[in-house]
């Protein structure tokens, strides 16, 4: 997966629009996760999974800042992540579908919010992003 030029600065963008609220917006799309594609609930059955949960909020907070950093050095995301794709890979051993199912999510939860920002474009590029971010952390998954 390429991101061009324009990808690039379409998820600068509206990431910057997201602002402190990218927490809040991955325990959402993390609940909706859970609600729409139930088995991704098995790789945490040690969470209190209850809506507003504070692991899940927690946990939004983490994928946030991920992913913030990955927005931050979307010209070396392998590097940016190499240290949550061993985890991913390794640890967890999230299977590759999971990933798809969350950047489903993330990409419905955002959509709702930012409203107008999300244009066809915007949407394309976030999908892109999102799949490239997935491509790492499944990288080393046999
Ligand atoms: Mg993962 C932990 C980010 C997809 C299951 N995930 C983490 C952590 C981060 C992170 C930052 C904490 C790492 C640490 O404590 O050092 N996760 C992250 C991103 C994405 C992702 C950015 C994709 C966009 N994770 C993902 C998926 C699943 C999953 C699809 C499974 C459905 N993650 C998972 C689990 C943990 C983490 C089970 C450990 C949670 C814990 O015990 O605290």
């Amino acid at each position: 997966m390429v991101l061009s030029g324009a990808d690039k600065s379409h998820v600068k963008s509206v990431w910057g629009k997201i602002g402190g609220n990218a927490g809040a917006y991955a325990a959402e799309a993390l609940e909706r996760t859970f609600a729409a594609f139930p088995t991704t609930k098995t790789y945490f059955p040690h969470f209190d999974l209850s809506h507003g949960s504070s692991q899940i909020q927690g946990h939004g907070q983490k994928i946030a800042e991920a992913l913030t950093q990955a927005v931050n050095h979307i010209d070396d995301l392998p590097g940016t992540l190499s240290k949550l794709s061993d985890l991913h890979a390794h640890k967890l051993r999230v299977d590759p579908v999971n990933f798809k199912f969350l950047t489903h999510c993330l990409l419905v939860t955002l959509a709702a919010h930012v409203g107008g920002d999300f244009t066809p474009e915007v949407h394309a590029s976030l999908d892109k992003f999102f799949a490239s971010v997935s491509t790492v952390l499944t990288s080393k998954y046999r």
